[in-house]
């Protein structure tokens, strides 16, 4: 290659890397619209994209309180409670797996401190219980069953231990490491680590001050393409427990509150804090949000929901498992608002997802597949007198999509179905590796005399999907009426729930 066959690829490159940031400071007399234009230009990590792709991904509370039927433990449970007789973790992998999860997190400790694999750090694990006579690794068999079904892998890991003697004290930063070393080096491919924001006090009264940076820092190290969610860089906890992600979701936010130890104190603020943080307001990242904004950084939302009314199994609640329908709602309410599910499937005491859970995820993931077997829209002639790549929107490819000329902020983009037909569900996909632009939007049909609103929406990020009253029409109409820079989509998608 000549030097000057060079220069066009490397400028590319520079200027790419110019464009893609994932974070960026504002400077004091910086003007709204230049805010505004940086916060349209910040774009996801490869690995917050992987992330937010995965969509569906499952989280197993499990360990000594689903043998004492608690929810949060003590740090003084008997080992030998444990006794996973049934234990079959490619049960539960595969039941993932078959409801479209790409992706599971253990409880590998929770905050009573029992461990589910033979550390060295502690005898509060299965080493000292009688399952498989103290030679038993939950860990090992999850990982194993994610490799055997090709879905990712993560892991939960309590910063809060109840039963460590070291809590309170800086040697807990060592043995947090210690447990981090022995978990990211032994199971092959770690995808995700999820620290939980609760800090309460272990055996002889005293919290702790936990050293993120540095915990973060191993982490890279040793798992440099693993996540670190919620306590962590790179992944937000949406700010509720219920399933039911915000209306207006930027993954782009300001990062003046982000302090971990902040974001410590609210994570649990659902539980104990009033009034609510601001991990719960209703719009995080809007314009007047990010008005006075020091900095700015692409950080997603995640929302955890139990199965169950609990996060561990209790018998009391196999009457109490969320039905498909439920699910169905909380699918659009999460995935279809800009945000990765992490669904909670606890396994029972025989250590087996049980039956109910099973037969309702067989039913909401057959739900999901007839709804979105169809795209009503494939097929359609597409119109967008401002849009150009206009053949992106229905190319199924997520990676391609339509803008506007010249930087256009508002566009009209009409589809001829060519026939009549009936639909209720819109799904509309940002291209998040350009940045999360979409403000107001609105669905319109054609009535055959007029336009009339179907829905109406503000941000649409990786992806929005909204149900509405079922319509039939042949000609549908996406008005984006603000966006912060040329807006993009990728993917357009019309449906009909059976
Ligand atoms: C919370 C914990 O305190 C719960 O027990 C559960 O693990 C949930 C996912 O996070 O903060």
């Amino acid at each position: 290659m000549k030097p000057y066959q060079l220069i066009l690829p490397v400028l590319l490159i520079c200027s790419l890397a110019q464009a893609q940031q994932s974070y960026t400071t504002i400077k004091s007399g910086e003007t709204q619209a230049e805010i505004l234009k940086k916060a349209a230009d910040i774009t996801p990590t490869p690995r917050q994209l992987r992330w937010q792709q995965l969509e569906l991904t499952a989280f197993f509370h499990f360990g000594v309180n689903t043998y004492t039927n608690r929810e949060w433990g003590t740090g003084k449970e008997n080992p030998e409670i444990f006794n996973p007789t049934k234990l079959n973790a490619e049960q539960w992998v595969k039941i993932a797996k078959d409801a479209g999860f790409k992706q599971v997190i253990l409880t590998a400790k929770h905050h009573d401190g029992f461990c589910l694999w033979p550390t060295k750090t502690t005898v509060h694990s299965v080493k000292s219980s009688p399952w498989k006579n103290g030679n038993g690794d939950v860990v090992k068999e999850v990982a194993d069953a994610c490799k055997k079904y090709k879905i990712g892998f993560g892991i939960y890991l309590s910063p809060w231990d109840m039963n460590a003697a070291v809590y309170g004290t800086e040697a807990y930063n060592d043995f947090f490491i210690d447990q981090l070393t022995e978990l990211l080096s032994q199971y092959g491919r770690i995808d995700e680590v999820w620290f939980d924001g609760a800090n309460g006090e272990g055996p002889n009264g005293k919290k702790q001050d936990y050293d993120f940076n540095r915990w973060y820092a191993h982490i890279r190290k040793l798992q440099p393409t693993a996540t670190i969610a919620v306590m962590g860089p790179d992944v937000r906890w949406v700010g509720t427990e219920t399933g039911y992600g915000r209306e207006t979701e930027w993954s782009v936010l300001p990062t003046d509150n982000l302090d971990q130890n902040v974001v410590s104190a609210n994570s649990q603020a659902e539980m104990n804090i009033k009034p609510l943080g601001f991990l719960q307001g209703s719009d995080i990242g809007g314009r007047d949000k990010l008005k006075n904004a020091k900095g700015l950084v692409w950080y997603p939302a995640e929302t955890d929901v139990s199965i169950r009314p609990g996060w561990f199994y209790h018998p009391t609640e196999d009457s109490k498992v969320k039905s498909p329908e439920k699910l169905l709602d909380i699918y659009y309410h999460s995935v279809g608002k800009n945000s990765v599910l992490l669904l909670n499937i606890p396994p029972n005491t025989d250590g087996l997802i049980s039956e109910v859970d099973v037969k309702n995820l067989k039913a909401w993931t057959k739900l999901r597949a007839e709804t979105f077997k169809i795209n009503l829209a494939r097929g359609a002639k597409i119109t967008s007198p401002n849009g150009i790549y206009t053949k992106a929107l229905l190319d199924g490819k997520y990676n391609t999509s339509w803008t506007t000329k010249a930087n256009d902020s508002t566009a009209i983009i009409e589809l001829d179905l060519k026939t009549s037909k009936t639909f209720d569900v819109i799904s509309l996909q940002e291209n998040i590796s350009i940045g999360q632009r979409i403000e107001k939007f609105t669905v319109e049909y054609w009535n055959a005399t007029r336009w009339e609103i179907a829905s109406q929406g503000t941000t649409i990020g990786y992806k929005r999907l909204i149900k509405f009253k079922p319509v039939k029409a042949r000609k549908v109409r996406l008005k984006i009426e603000q966006s912060r820079l040329n807006p993009t989509i990728s993917e357009i998608g019309l449906f009909k729930q059976p």
